[in-house]
């Protein structure tokens, strides 16, 4: 039989790569209803075989819904979680509404899976930055602690979405045509450019985006104490993320135990072959739901510094494969009634 299932924001990047992953991972869909705001009613997406119209979302749109995956902004999700919860429906939201929420849990289930415990039906998906870094760094922390993480990010435009990846299109057709594409979803190009600015800017000179590391990296650890400095940017790639983390563990770890470490852990492929110009790559990421490690070394500069390179597909392991993933892990343990 199964459950009755919803995708809201079913025709953004996540949420079309959402359908594809339940049917991918065979999730025990009973029903699927795709939700989206007024303009995308009536389009259609298929799954199994079938083409599904999308429906414009509404107060009653969760009535007949077991579970619905969120991914269409945090003012829809503000709005909208609370009433699917109302209305008995559990909600995987992959928003930034209600991650650091102390009644929501935040799981990324290869490094986290007891949160979902006493969940009050909103499970938040963490940032896509956030859900690669603790992947690699959940077996340091297990097996000595963490005392910093400084983190650099090289994010892909599919981040921000479907209209930032066809901006960097037609800024790259149009340099090769000599013919300057003005920037409109970024404050400048992002053609050939990098651009240290994801998210609003706080009174503390650091981005939303950054402070969603630290502060998300600390919840899904359950750890207050980790310092975290992140500075993320937004670089010319379509898909997959790229991250040089450097981390400062509270115990020896040589690099060799850190590679054993790495190579047993759930959800992790290491690619650590520098000789061989083997490391991870968001082209060789793309359309995976592994977190790729490599460029493994001792930070000479200090005392038991680690560092690596992170790489993940942020639409898939970063956003839809996690909460398929937190869905699948619901049923498991029984926590999700259908
Ligand atoms: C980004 N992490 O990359 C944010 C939201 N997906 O833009």
């Amino acid at each position: 039989d199964g459950f009755r299932v919803a995708v809201v924001g079913a025709t953004g990047a996540v949420g079309n790569m959402m359908v594809r992953v339940l049917e991918e991972r065979n999730f025990p869909v009973k029903s699927l209803k795709l939700l989206a705001s007024a303009r995308s009613a009536g389009k259609t997406l298929s799954f199994r075989g079938e083409e599904v119209p999308v429906q414009e979302l509404t107060e009653d749109s969760f009535r007949d819904v077991d579970i619905a995956l969120f991914s269409a902004g945090a003012s829809v999700s503000r709005k909208f979680a609370p009433l699917a919860a109302s209305q008995g429906c559990v909600v995987v939201d992959n928003s930034s509404a209600f991650r650091m929420d102390p009644d929501v849990p935040l799981v990324v289930p290869e490094v986290n899976p007891q949160a979902l415990r006493n969940h009050k039906k909103i499970i938040a998906n963490p940032n896509c930055s956030t859900i690669q870094m603790v992947v690699a760094l959940k077996p340091l922390q297990d097996a000595v602690g963490i005392k910093r993480i400084v983190v650099t990010t090289f994010q892909s435009v599919s981040g921000t979405g479907k209209k930032a990846i066809f901006e960097l299109e037609q800024q790259v057709r149009g340099w090769v045509e000599g013919k300057a594409v003005p920037p409109s979803v970024y404050p400048h190009p992002i053609a050939f450019n990098c651009l240290p600015h994801i998210g609003s800017f706080l009174e503390n000179g650091f981005s939303e985006e950054e402070m969603k590391m630290v502060n998300e990296t600390r919840k899904i650890f359950e750890d207050p104490d980790i310092q975290v400095c992140a500075t993320t940017v937004r670089v010319p790639v379509f898909y997959g993320h790229s991250e040089s983390v450097n981390v400062e563990l509270k115990g020896l770890l040589t690099v060799e135990e850190v590679r054993r470490l790495l190579e047993k852990a759930p959800g992790v492929v290491l690619v650590d072959n520098p000789d061989r110009a083997e490391y991870p790559l968001p082209l060789n990421a793309e359309g995976r739901d592994e977190t790729f490690v490599g460029r493994i070394r001792k930070d000479p500069s200090v005392e038991n510094g680690i560092v690596m390179w992170i790489v993940a597909d942020n639409i898939r392991k970063g956003a839809a494969t996690n909460a398929v993933q937190i869905a699948e892990l619901l049923v498991k343990e029984g926590l999700l009634s259908g």
